[in-house]
């Protein structure tokens, strides 16, 4: 796909305007739907671009955070649209921590690196990746997806803590590498019969020493059934923003959980007690009143693990001003992949009536794409998506009953407001 080269970068005002424009949204749309303006567009300072803070990043990405401690970076919708796999140079970026060397799409080089296999086992393991690489490999498309993604939407209800990003924290990437499965086999892992996790580690550390180090519990059957240990992205060697030489991928699950830059993995009976894994990433079982506060545990919250069936218009993007009245509707969805996304639907009418889109299938775990052609009069037009699963699962057409103090899983029915041109 040709590449539209970056634009000149004037002044910071202006650069900051810029980049809220390419995002597909307006300042006067946030106001409308009382959502929270990204701190970046009061700040005084502008902020870095994506191309200063990781190297060989699109400078049009959104900067949700440049602080050292941990990057927070978006995608805008209109970038998203233009490429079927997003390329490293698009892709988000959300580090908690990250190592001082990986601040790049470049491979990462950080010298000799293995793998390390603990915890409730007959013989702890130590591999290099060299030996990894040597197993048969295999590739999955998946949809690469923060889960607090969307977070900005909760917002309308009641604020959420974290990054206000809308639908720009995923991405759809090839990721190649050895199946944790193949793994276990060729180098003999015996785990005990009461391991139920695996509990991933990342060679980033926290930048104060008394804070929790970034690591995940993941559920071990499944994991270990989906899991791979991936060393490319779409084609090339994995880079190092994007967790090379090695990261953990299971597909299907909030991106929170591929835990980068892999150094260990530990056989466990219990959850991690981290505080990643208990006091954040998790979702609480019953609904919660907007506003309400929460005291995240194990009996009252499930990990942000399988993500939630989703669909996203990428066009016509809000507030577009389309000419002519032919419109085509036009998206991705995907779920956890269990089950087939069965159909996406669309509503021109709030939801009174729903038509099917046409659906274009991808890989079980990758972006189906679809689309509706329309004929619509000129005036303003709302345009409404949702997915619906073989499983029956779909999405709420008001997001917000699923909110959370720290907004995630937003899975809602997506809403598109524009206007055709008479
Ligand atoms: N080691 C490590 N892995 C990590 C993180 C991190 O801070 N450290 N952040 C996680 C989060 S919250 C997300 S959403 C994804 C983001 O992946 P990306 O930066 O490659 O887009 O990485 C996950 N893996
Ligand atoms: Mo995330």
């Amino acid at each position: 796909m040709k590449r539209p080269s970056p634009p000149t970068v004037p002044s910071g005002l202006e650069l900051t305007r810029r980049r809220l424009l390419a995002s597909g949204i307006t300042a006067t749309t946030l106001g409308m739907m009382n959502l929270r303006l990204p701190s970046w567009l009061s700040a005084a300072d502008p902020m870095p671009t994506a191309d200063q803070l990781v190297a060989g990043k699109d400078r049009r990405l959104l900067v949700h955070n440049a602080s050292t401690a941990g990057f927070e970076i978006e995608t805008p919708l209109d970038l998203l649209r233009d490429e079927l796999l997003t390329s490293a140079d698009k892709l988000f970026v959300r580090n908690n921590q990250q190592p001082s060397w990986a601040a790049t799409i470049e491979p990462a080089k950080p010298g000799p690196w293995s793998l390390e296999i603990t915890g409730l086992l007959e013989f702890p393991k130590t591999i290099a990746l060299e030996q990894l690489k040597e197993l048969p490999q295999i590739e999955h498309e998946v949809v690469l997806q923060c889960s607090g993604n969307g977070r900005a939407l909760f917002s309308k209800a009641a604020p959420a803590k974290g990054a206000p990003w809308y639908h720009g924290a995923m991405g759809n990437v090839r990721f190649k590498g050895v199946s944790l499965q193949a793994v276990f086999e060729k180098f003999d892992v015996r785990p005990h019969a009461d391991v139920r996790f695996i509990t991933a580690e990342g060679a980033d550390s926290p930048q104060k020493p008394d804070a929790a180090d970034f690591e995940h519990s993941l559920p071990f059957d499944d994991t270990l059934s989906r899991a791979i240990l991936a060393f490319e992205m779409n084609g090339k060697a994995l880079p190092a923003v994007h967790g090379g030489p090695l990261r953990l991928v299971t597909p299907g699950y909030y991106g929170t959980m591929h835990v980068k830059w892999l150094t260990r993995l530990r056989l466990e009976a219990r959850e991690s007690v981290n505080h990643h894994q208990v006091k954040r990433y998790r979702t609480p079982r019953e609904p919660l009143k907007p506003g309400s506060t929460f005291d995240y545990g194990f009996h009252n919250s499930d990990p942000n693990w399988r993500m939630r069936i989703k669909s996203v218009i990428l066009g016509p993007t809000p507030n577009a001003m389309v000419e002519g009245g032919k419109v085509t509707a036009r998206g991705v969805a995907w779920n956890d992949g269990t089950s087939l996304i069965d159909a996406v639907e669309v509503s021109m009418d709030e939801g009174v009536t729903w038509r099917r889109a046409e659906l274009q299938r991808g890989g079980r775990y990758g972006w189906q794409h679809w689309q509706l052609p329309l004929q619509l009069p000129a005036g303003t037009h709302t345009l409404i998506s949702r997915a619906v699963d073989t499983l029956g699962n779909t999405q709420p057409l008001d997001g917000s009953i699923d909110w959370n103090p720290a907004g995630y899983g937003w899975h809602g029915a997506d809403r598109v407001t524009f206007a055709v041109k008479s």
